[in-house]
């Protein structure tokens, strides 16, 4: 907060006041995150948490449409205490408000339902005009992570952080940001180095290292065995994944591929195609270029050099998720000029190609 500049103070101050004017007088709140939801969410989600609550007295739940997956962030979530409720279980009417984060309305990649209008969206990814309708929203499209602007108003609030919090907020601005050295701006910066002196380093080490299960394995050999390239192009299929979390995961190691502009990982989790844009192209529209691949039939958005989407399978047999799949290859080296490029397996080619229908089952 040091580094903040007077008038954005004065805009901190003035959306803290607006976000306690909307909760005032309510004593439960439901806080939805993705579906699946990743370290910037739940940081991001405990920090609401803690700063409603030092505020009045209400009783806070957070919930998701899917469930946590990837071991890192399970680890973040026992070490934070908090337990997730199913939004499928969860009964709306029984909450007085309800504040969406780190996702807004229609994003699709949240389980609320687009009748509902949630009372509150705080978000870092680009605006969507359905967030227009909430009594209250913060989206600010520049930010890194949603953790930085919920520690921001930690910190206009003046609200003691935890350790545990102070670790979660932290290693969510590292993990959406790629340790600072992806789409974070000064705000991101400031907020991490604020926090690294509260922070349980050892803890963030374990969490970061997290164990995981034999699928973690699979699924990378599958995403490995699967790469081909095409011209700057990186693109895998990952069949049915156990954890939707990991279809990103390999999109960012393929886009670690030195000949590589663009990766694209794509996986099967009950009856959606999920799908994961990388680029290290800075000027590229990641985004842009995810609404694309998606079409009308999906979901897509993100930032200019990450993105993600979601394709609904009505009939999710493997052979309509491998045709679904094959379209989208086609739109994505259609997209971006390498239809016409020399298609290779990325670890080589032993003449055989074993990619098969089955994978989706
Ligand atoms: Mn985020």
């Amino acid at each position: 907060m040091a580094g903040m500049k007077t008038e954005h103070k004065k805009v901190v101050r003035e959306k803290l006041s607006k976000l306690l004017g909307v909760l005032e007088g309510k004593r439960t709140l439901l806080i939805v995150m993705q579906d699946f939801p990743d370290p910037d969410a739940i940081a991001a989600a405990a920090a609401l948490r803690e700063l409603v609550k030092s505020f009045q007295e209400i009783t806070t739940t957070l919930a998701c449409g899917g469930f946590v997956g990837r071991a890192e962030n399970r680890a973040l979530l026992k070490y934070l205490g908090l337990n997730i409720k199913s939004l499928d279980d969860t009964n709306l009417d029984q909450y007085a408000a309800i504040a969406l984060v780190d996702t807004q309305p229609w994003a699709g990649n949240n389980g609320l339902s687009r009748k509902v209008v949630p009372d509150i969206v705080i978000d870092h990814h680009p605006m969507r005009p359905q967030s227009r309708k909430s009594p209250f929203f913060d989206v600010r499209k520049r930010y890194g992570a949603t953790s930085t602007i919920l520690h921001e108003y930690m910190v206009m609030a003046d609200v003691p952080l935890s350790v545990p919090l102070a670790t979660a907020l932290l290693y969510g601005i590292r993990s959406d940001t790629a340790d600072l050295g992806r789409e974070a701006v000064r705000a991101d910066v400031d907020a991490y180095l604020a926090l690294y002196p509260i922070c349980n380093k050892r803890m963030l080490g374990r969490i970061a290292m997290a164990r995981v299960p034999r699928s973690y394995f699979r699924a990378i050999g599958m995403g490995l065995k699967n790469a081909h390239s095409a011209g700057n192009s990186v693109y895998t299929l990952l069949g049915s994944v156990e954890t939707p979390d990991i279809v990103s995961e390999i999109a960012d190691l393929l886009l670690r591929d030195e000949d590589t502009t663009w990766a694209l990982c794509i996986g099967a989790y009950g009856k959606q195609l999920l799908l994961s844009l990388r680029t290290s192209d800075l000027q590229a529209n990641a985004g842009k270029i995810m609404s694309r691949l998606v079409g009308r039939s999906g979901t897509g958005g993100g930032h200019s050099v990450m993105a993600g989407g979601q394709i609904p399978i009505d009939t999710p047999d493997p052979e309509a998720f491998h045709k679904r799949a094959h379209e989208v290859i086609t739109r994505y080296l259609r997209v971006l000029g390498n239809t016409n490029c020399q298609l290779s397996l990325l670890m080589g080619s032993d003449g055989e190609d074993e990619e098969a229908a089955a994978i989706w089952r």
